[in-house]
C-alpha cells in the first residue's frame, strides 16, 4: 500500500526513533546529489556496525547526481541504520502523486527543460534521460509522469515514507527548522533557521542554510553548536558553494569531520591573518568594477563599499558597464604556519584559494606535496 502522498500545507510527519545511548549517530545534510562527496565523507568516518546514520535532508538536486545519491542512499538503508528527513529538495514523489494541476505542471515543466533554474538536470530529468524521453517545452508531460511511475516506484516510495522531523529520546533532527505549527514545508524550507529560532528542549541539529551564510568577515563553513538555542546547524554548503564541504557531525561526542574534495598540500612558510578583510556572497553580491587587469578586479561591493582586491574576473556572474554582481568571494588571508596542511581550491598568478580546517582564504606562499 502507498503511503499517503504529502502536501505542502499538511502538518509535518515526525517519526520517533529509539536509538540506544551507547550509539553513534552521525549526521549528514545537504549533500545535494553530490555522491563522491557522500562517498568520500563516509570513508573518512569510518563507520561501524554501531553507528547511526542521520540524513538531514535534501539528499537531491542541484548536484550531478540526484538519481544515483538517492540509489547510493536506499542501499545504504538496506545495509545499516539509516534514518534521513525530507528537505525541501527531495519530495519529487509529488511529480507522480499530485492530480494534474496546470500551475504545478507549468512549474515542472520549468523545472525540467530550464534545467533547475541553471543548476543542472535533478532527479526526475535524470530519471526521463535514462527511460530516453526527450525533454523539451512541447514534450508530454502526463506520459512522462507515467513513465516514471511505471519504473521508479521504489525510489518514489523511499522519498514518500520520508518523515519531515525526527525525534528521538534525546535529540530531534529536521532540514530547515522545528516549527510543526506552520506546516511541513516551513519545516523543509526555513532559511537562516538561527536568527529566528527559540531554544530548543532537545538538542536539534538542522541543515538547509549553509553555514557560511551566518558570517560576515568570513567563509566559515564548520558546524555551529548553539548552546543557548541547543542548535547544531551543519549545512558546510556542499555543491552550492564553489568551496563547500559535506560535514559529518558526530552525536553525542560532538564532534565533527568534512570532506570537500580538494588536493590536500603543505604550506612551505607561516603568513599571518589579514587584519581586514571580507566575504562578498551570493544575494548581497553587487559591487563596482573599480579597476581590471591580467584576468583580476579590484571591485568596491555596493552595500557597504568595502573594497576588495585581486577578485579573479571569472568571478563576474553578471556585468553592465562598471556594475556587475560577482560569485562569493573573499579575500581573507588565512593565518598559517609551515607544515600546515590546507586544500587547494584554485592556483592563481596572485595566491592560492585554498580552506584550513573548515574556513576559507588566500595563501601568498609556496606549496608541497
Ligand atoms: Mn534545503
Amino acid at each position: 500500500m502507498r503511503a499517503a502522498p504529502l502536501y505542502l500545507d499538511a502538518p509535518p510527519r515526525v517519526e520517533h526513533v529509539h536509538i540506544g545511548k551507547d550509539r553513534r549517530i552521525v549526521c549528514i545534510s545537504d549533500i545535494h546529489g553530490n555522491l563522491d562527496y557522500l562517498k568520500g565523507l563516509l570513508a573518512k568516518c569510518a563507520l561501524t556496525d554501531r553507528d547511526v546514520l542521520m540524513l538531514v535532508g535534501d539528499i537531491l538536486e542541484k548536484g550531478p547526481d540526484s538519481l544515483g545519491t538517492l540509489r547510493y542512499v536506499m542501499e545504504l538503508a538496506k545495509e545499516r541504520e539509516l534514518y534521513a528527513v525530507c528537505g525541501n529538495c527531495d519530495f519529487w514523489q509529488n511529480f507522480c502523486d499530485y492530480p494534474e494541476d496546470p500551475g504545478q505542471n507549468a512549474f515542472y515543466l520549468q523545472y525540467l527543460v530550464g534545467r533547475n533554474r541553471g543548476w543542472g538536470d535533478g532527479l526526475i530529468a535524470q530519471m526521463l534521460h535514462e527511460q530516453r524521453i526527450a525533454i523539451g517545452w512541447d514534450m508530454d508531460l502526463a506520459a512522462a509522469k507515467a513513465a516514471v511511475r511505471e519504473n521508479y516506484e521504489p525510489e518514489l516510495d523511499f522519498l514518500r515514507r520520508l518523515p519531515h522531523i525526527i525525534e528521538t529520546e534525546d535529540y530531534t533532527f529536521v532540514h530547515g527548522g522545528l516549527v510543526p505549527e506552520k506546516g511541513a514545508f516551513a519545516c523543509m524550507k526555513l532559511d537562516a533557521y538561527r536568527a529566528t529560532a527559540k531554544p530548543h528542549e532537545k538538542w536539534t541539529v538542522v541543515g538547509h542554510w549553509p553555514l557560511v551564510l551566518y558570517h560576515e568577515d568570513v567563509v566559515d563553513a564548520r558546524p555551529i553548536v548553539d548552546e543557548d538555542l541547543k542548535l547544531i546547524s551543519i549545512d558546510g554548503g556542499c555543491v552550492l558553494k564553489d568551496d563547500g564541504q559535506l560535514n559529518a557531525f558526530f552525536l553525542p561526542d560532538m564532534t565533527w569531520l568534512s570532506y570537500d574534495g580538494f588536493p590536500i598540500a603543505r604550506v612551505k612558510t607561516a603568513q599571518s591573518e589579514s587584519r581586514r578583510h571580507y566575504y562578498i556572497r551570493y544575494g548581497d553580491n553587487a559591487v563596482e568594477i573599480l579597476d581590471e587587469a591580467d584576468g583580476f578586479c579590484r571591485v568596491r561591493h555596493i552595500r557597504t563599499e568595502y573594497v576588495m582586491e585581486n577578485v579573479p574576473a571569472d568571478h563576474i556572474l553578471t556585468r553592465e558597464g562598471n556594475r556587475a554582481t560577482v560569485n562569493d568571494i573573499t579575500d581573507y588571508r588565512l593565518p598559517l604556519r609551515a607544515g600546515d596542511e590546507i586544500s587547494v581550491v584554485r592556483v592563481t598568478p596572485r595566491g592560492i584559494m585554498c580552506k584550513k580546517d573548515g574556513v576559507s582564504g588566500w595563501y601568498d606562499g609556496e606549496i608541497e606535496g
